[in-house]
């Protein structure tokens, strides 16, 4: 489909919307600001398919940025999730679910020895550098610039994701005496780490950091770069933190502290481990995690943590990816011809772009250089990109809506939809860089 879309019925509800809710919408990413258009409100999605109030059908590759690893309305997950909430919503009391969900994390990520469940990203990161904190007796914590952590007040300091499409790295409201306590330093930049340490010796409780990043697009770490912030936390005695909200499950059964090789001592989940429902974890050394209250005095508590639905979807979900063995396999093979299609398009037609990918996880950057870091980003041309994205939208593809954003290849896209992302991207290209 080549011709503009019908946005009328998504238009009236993004006009009541913006007179309700902050900016018209509960994550600031999903108001397309930086692509120049307003949002598709959606009604339903199934497989690698999502579909807008006007009725009209995309191949979706953000995946409510990154859960639906397995497409939408799995009907395994679908099935058990309607049958959980046959026996009730939330509790409020331990569950047999939780311990279920317990043995899952802990047996598919080695580093992992205890895990607590709460209900986002954010509050497991939050969590975690509490935890941190209280185990080493320090308070400064380093995290790299463009890396996004949730939105909790120490980690908006030089934020990816919505951040930089908003262009407020350092948000108002975050008192400067918790921003004092964020140091950032350059990904893949093993030097900025080692001057932070060196000046701050001894203070810094830890570093965390995605281990493939996703939230200034997908930048994958340097050969080496993991293990040097091993060994430097190491030294230090600051605790290393894996942020593998996106990357958990992902990547591998195990993350991308699998897939590398480099063992953290906590680890934050999310998206994944939830199939599509509000779920976020954080676990690592039982040494560590045993200060987490009541065992220890470290306090974190939530009202809906553990809940049984968001345990019974992600559960389903963790069984089917660690139960099929060709899966990592098939998302690998599909997201290679993605890439090798955009690839011939990019050579064919001398564009000056750059692809970054791991596994399932791809970004699209809008400039020529290599992209290693969160500078190398900032250089992509975002005005084009939006360009770009409407003519994707308009042809039925479905992409983030920002040059800031990874886009996720599912299990259930299959290679026609690939072929068929391929031809519109050659078109909207062609379309984009016709256009000054
Ligand atoms: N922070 C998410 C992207 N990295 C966006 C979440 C959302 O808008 O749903």
């Amino acid at each position: 489909m080549t011709g503009d879309l019908a946005t009328r019925k998504s238009d009236a509800l993004f006009a009541r919307a913006l007179e309700l809710i902050p900016g018209g919408v509960n994550s600031p990413v999903r108001a397309f600001r930086a692509v120049g258009c307003s949002p598709r409100f959606i009604t339903k999605a199934e497989g690698a398919r999502i579909r807008d109030e006007d009725g009209n059908e995309y191949i979706d590759y953000v995946g409510s940025w990154g859960p639906m690893i397995l497409g939408h309305a799995h009907p395994r997950v679908i099935d058990a999730v309607i049958r959980a909430a046959g026996s009730g919503t939330s509790f409020g009391a331990p569950t047999g679910l939780e311990v279920r969900m317990a043995e899952m994390i802990t047996r598919l990520i080695p580093s992992v020895e205890m895990v607590r469940m709460v209900n986002s990203g954010t509050e497991a990161t939050m969590s975690a550098v509490r935890l941190a904190r209280a185990y080493t007796g320090r308070e400064k914590i380093i995290k790299f610039e463009g890396c996004y952590h949730g939105h909790a007040d120490a980690f908006l300091i030089k934020a990816g994701s919505g951040a930089m499409t908003l262009s407020v790295p350092d948000s108002p409201g975050v008192p400067s005496a918790v921003a004092a306590l964020t140091l950032t330093a350059r990904f893949n930049n093993l030097e900025s780490v080692t001057a932070l340490l060196g000046s701050h010796r001894g203070a810094v409780a830890a570093l965390i950091v995605e281990p493939v990043v996703g939230n200034m697009g997908c930048v994958p770490p340097e050969p080496g770069f993991l293990e040097g912030l091993r060994r430097l936390c190491s030294d230090e005695g600051t605790v290393l933190i894996f942020d593998e909200v996106m990357t958990g499950f992902r990547l591998a059964p195990g993350g991308a502290q699998q897939l590398y090789g480099v063992t953290p001592d906590l680890t934050t989940l999310g998206k994944i481990i939830g199939g599509g429902l509000p779920v976020g974890a954080y676990g690592g050394k039982r040494e560590i995690m045993t200060m987490v209250a009541p065992g220890g005095p470290v306090y974190q508590a939530g009202t809906l943590s553990g809940n049984p639905l968001a345990m019974t979807a992600g559960l389903e979900t963790l069984d089917i990816l660690s139960g099929d063995p060709g899966l990592y396999l098939s998302l690998e093979r599909k997201s290679e011809r993605l890439a090798e299609g955009i690839a011939r398009t990019i050579d064919a037609l001398g564009l000056p772009l750059t692809q970054n990918r791991v596994g399932s996880m791809s970004t699209l950057f809008f400039t020529p250089a290599r992209v290693v870091d969160y500078a190398g980003a900032l250089r992509a041309d975002t005005r084009r990109f939006g360009v770009y994205f409407r003519e994707m939208l308009r042809r039925g593809i479905y992409l983030a809506p920002s040059q800031f954003e990874a886009g996720f290849v599912s299990a259930a896209h299959t290679d026609d939809d690939i072929d068929r992302t391929i031809d519109a991207n050659r078109q909207a290209l062609t379309a984009a860089f016709s256009t000054h």
